[in-house]
């Protein structure tokens, strides 16, 4: 029997502060994998064309107010309609690659004084990433790079203190999964640069894994 046949999809999760190149980056790859005659798709978080996403939406263009809480569960909530279909296409064989993820929810939250533990919660149990790509850059070079758009948390103050949560989140992933899931890398540089980087972490994950996917924080 060909053993390729029974390795599943890899989950990859591109994470990072904004304006670190994740979206480039998530895209470039997929259209590496699509020239590649790989089977992979894009998965965006919060992916805003759901009700929940829409609801996100408005709230992150400030046109709706929400209790912090409440924000927080529906962008968990975000991700758990989206898991069976990331379950399902993973079986398949398909590589999906997320931009954001709950590392994300928990970071911004966080930021803004929900106990990390509460933050963590909601999560518990949705399909663990096989590799998670943290992209790190420099407040000073991050600022530089464009103006910060006009949604909620595109401010100095927020970016910092998100900064702060996402190394306890990554100390976390360490600590629950082990120190191969969660890879820092540096973000600096030509959009080559940081593409040549990421293409010697991913290595041959998305030719598929072997094993059921985990569950995160379990
Ligand atoms: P984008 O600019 O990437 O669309 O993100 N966020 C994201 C949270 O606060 N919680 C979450 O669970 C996720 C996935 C990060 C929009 C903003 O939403 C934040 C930036
Ligand atoms: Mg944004």
């Amino acid at each position: 029997s060909d053993p390729s046949s029974s390795r599943r999809g890899a989950f990859i999760v591109f994470e990072g502060l904004d304006r670190c190149g994740k979206s480039t980056q998530v895209a470039r790859l997929v259209d590496r994998l699509e020239r590649e005659s790989q089977k992979a798709r894009l998965q965006k978080f919060p992916d805003r064309t759901t009700a929940i996403g829409k609801m996100i939406d408005a709230y992150l263009q400030s046109k709706a107010e929400m209790d912090d809480h409440a924000i927080h569960l529906l962008f968990s909530a975000n991700r758990w309609e989206c898991a069976a279909a990331i379950k399902r296409d993973l079986d398949r064989g398909i590589t999906v690659i997320a931009d954001r993820y709950a590392f994300s929810g928990i970071a911004f939250s966080a930021a803004k004084g929900l106990p990390f533990d509460f933050c963590l919660q909601p999560d518990r149990a949705l399909p663990l990433p096989d590799l998670t790509l943290y992209m790190s850059l420099p407040q000073e070079e991050a600022t530089q790079r464009s103006q910060f758009g006009e949604e909620r948390y595109e401010t100095v103050t927020m970016q910092q203190a998100t900064r702060k949560q996402f190394r306890l989140v990554a100390e976390e992933v360490k600590k629950i999964h082990g120190g191969k899931k969660w890879m820092e890398v540096d973000a600096r540089g030509t959009i080559e640069e940081v593409e040549e980087r990421l293409k010697g972490l991913i290595g041959d994950l998305t030719d598929g894994v072997n094993g059921r996917v985990g569950e995160l924080w379990v």
